[in-house]
């Protein structure tokens, strides 16, 4: 023990000088690392930053070229073109998969072509809208060899959602499978995208490539849809490379923010790619010979970072899962972590939950001895949850490493580093290297040593977003002008008196359901679209397998009987205009909704409702009509 402890002072020393080199030397720490990468004309430059609001920029590495294909590919097939890239594991357990880096070099090469022949080219925007199979890092790898941008919607969005990112996009060519599947579910994807693209205003959508992946009954349009068979075997397995610049868009990420519709967040090429390799090594400890597990879907930040461009980058054998990790029973994950001796594995908070909540039996069938990094993401761990993970997922012998971040980060921000950081559950700890986190209260004024506030950080690092795409004036007004010259996370944070972060949640009304991130907003209008509600407000509430569920409340029109029918309607109808992902958890009919005197619904009293926290619900009196509150108490749905 004694020795262990010493080990961990040491490499805390380290990090403690590297760190702090990081942050006084900036330019130097970061010229270094960008040399990690494989560049085509290296970089002079390393950074152009400024946070200020009247002229918010981000550039890194700006006069460097490079392709981000093949950084993760190309140049590890001289040391490494029979090694496994990547293992899929089907949704149902069967024989995996293997793509090995010499395969994945032809796959990407081979779509690529068929892009080309479809017209594609680069600065094109590309919708990829896949379930979780190779063919799904195929396209984004493909979109990168030939400098198109692209843009992946989580197969769980409607067919709604997908034509409000198309739209906004302005994409040329969608990629999809005729059906996906989650727990032998089948997911009509080939279905939804011909719903998406029916709508009048879409109208850049030239082709849609389909993957044969169920062989499920599909409609088929001659003049658009294209078999993604046929189109990549036709296809030379050679594409050469092009040379883009490091500042040149890799992709666009729809996520959500507190008001509006989801904003288009846009990364770099160069950037982005030093970041995410960078931190998949340091985070994770990541050694030549690890089989690596990231248990996040393709269509968040964290499937694109670290399923996807920092592994490959980095040369790692990634496991890939189409289906659900307890599908079909809980033993699926410690199974799969035996079968291909897994040493680290990222996965959500959500998920452990959901595994605690069946016990530890299902773990006595596998003994998961391989694992020596745990790591979490996406929202608040519990100190339960991660105990749980370390003790019963983990063996009581792996690391767990809660990271934070946000998609608009590319990459992990504030974390513990395998060895170094005094582990603490509950706690993401000390900032990664080269990143300035700060917290300040409403007034912007900063608060030192141990402290609860906003979390902002005052500087720039690579995997920073760019900007919003199409609305570099919402960019610079979303994150930049509540405290002017800082970068506004929309995350409150504790400080301890070691100087570590625990992460408090959102200070804004977008809310974490299973470790995806939600609108109010978004939420809301789509309820209001539905003839029958006259107004709604949603609230997050918490919910003991999801960390937050959503709480409706609706107020419906005159004549409209608030009935068990209407429910499941509203239900029905959020699916259908945003996707399962927001199908409500709640829903309350209110005779009338909180108001202030300027008609500001006060969500603050709304949340307490919702959470049973009726002793809390503060002064009500500068409400317009005190009087709902009790009548809201009184109806509230009972969880
Ligand atoms: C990577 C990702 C970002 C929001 C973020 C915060 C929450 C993420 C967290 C965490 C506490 C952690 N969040 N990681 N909260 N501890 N370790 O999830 O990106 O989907 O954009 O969500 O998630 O509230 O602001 P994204």
């Amino acid at each position: 023990m004694s020795t262990v402890k010493s080990i961990q002072s040491s490499r805390h020393l380290q990090y403690s000088q590297q760190y702090e080199r990081s942050v006084s030397q900036a330019n130097e720490f970061w010229r270094e690392v960008g040399q990690r990468i494989d560049w085509i004309k290296p970089f002079t430059q390393v950074k152009d930053v400024s946070f200020d609001p009247k002229d918010v920029h981000v550039r890194w590495f700006e006069d460097g070229t490079l392709n981000v294909s093949s950084n993760c590919i190309d140049r590890h097939l001289a040391t490494r073109a029979s090694q496994t890239a990547i293992i899929w594991e089907p949704d149902t357990p069967g024989t995996p998969r293997t793509v090995t880096y010499q395969q994945l070099h032809d796959e990407v090469c081979r779509l690529a072509n068929a892009m080309k022949s479809l017209g594609v080219g680069k600065g094109d925007r590309v919708m990829i809208y896949m379930p979780m199979i190779p063919e799904a890092v195929f396209s984004m790898l493909a979109c990168a060899r030939i400098g198109a941008i692209h843009s992946v919607v989580f197969g769980g969005f409607s067919p709604e959602a997908l034509a409000g990112r198309i739209e906004d996009c302005g994409a040329k060519l969608v990629i999809t499978a005729d059906e996906g599947l989650r727990g032998a579910r089948p997911i009509p994807l080939k279905h939804n995208v011909d719903a998406a693209l029916a709508h009048p205003r879409i109208n850049t959508v030239e082709h849609v490539l389909v993957v044969r992946h169920t062989r499920g009954d599909v409609q088929w349009h001659d003049d658009r849809d294209v078999d993604y068979e046929t189109a990549t075997r036709a296809a030379s397995a050679d594409c050469t490379a092009e040379e883009m610049n490091a500042e040149d868009p890799l992709f666009i990420l729809y996520t959500s923010g507190s008001t509006g519709k989801p904003k288009g967040v846009l990364h770099s090429s160069g950037g982005y790619l030093v970041y995410a390799a960078y931190t998949h090594e340091q985070v994770f400890d990541y050694q030549p010979g690890d089989v690596y597990w990231c248990t996040a879907d393709i269509g968040w930040i964290t499937g694109h970072t670290y399923l996807v461009y920092g592994p490959l980058a980095n040369g790692a054998t990634a496991v890939m899962c189409e289906g659900l990790p307890n599908y079909p029973d809980e033993t699926r994950l410690g199974k799969v972590i035996d079968d291909h001796n897994v040493s680290i594995l990222y996965t959500a908070p959500t998920a452990i939950r959901s595994f605690m909540a069946k016990g530890v039996e299902p773990f006595e069938h596998s003994s998961r001895r391989s694992l020596r990094i745990i790591a979490t993401a996406g929202e608040p761990i519990n100190p339960a949850a991660w105990q749980w993970y370390h003790d019963v997922i983990g063996a009581g012998q792996a690391q767990v490493i809660d990271t934070w971040w946000q998609t608009e980060t590319g990459g992990v921000m504030i974390t513990p580093l395998p060895g170094s950081t005094v582990l603490k559950p509950g706690a993401a700890t000390q900032p990664f290297y080269g990143i300035c986190p700060q917290l300040v209260d409403n007034d912007g004024n900063v608060l030192d040593g141990a402290a609860e506030g906003n979390l902002v950080m005052t500087d720039s690092w690579p995997g920073q977003m760019r900007t919003l795409w199409g609305d570099h004036e919402r960019f610079v007004q979303t994150y930049f002008t509540t405290f002017p010259g800082k970068y506004c996370t929309g995350d409150g944070a504790r400080r301890d008196n070691d100087g570590d972060f625990w992460i408090t949640g959102r200070v804004d009304d977008v809310i974490n359901v299973s470790g995806h991130r939600l609108g109010t907003a978004e939420i809301e209008s789509a309820l209001v679209a539905h003839a029958k509600v006259a107004e709604a407000a949603v609230v997050g509430c918490p919910h003991d397998i999801k960390g937050q569920g959503i709480y409706v409340y609706v107020t419906v029109n005159e004549g409209i009987q608030p009935t068990d029918e209407l429910l499941q309607e509203l239900r029905d109808w959020v699916r259908k205009e945003i996707g399962p992902v927001a199908s409500p958890d709640w829903i309350q009919f209110a005779p009338g909704l909180p108001k202030t005197r300027s008609g500001k619904i006060m969500r603050r009293i709304l949340r307490k409702i919702a959470a049973n926290e009726f002793d809390q619900l503060g002064d009500v009196s500068t409400l317009a009509d005190p009087a709902v509150v009790p009548q809201l108490v009184d109806s509230r749905v009972n969880r």
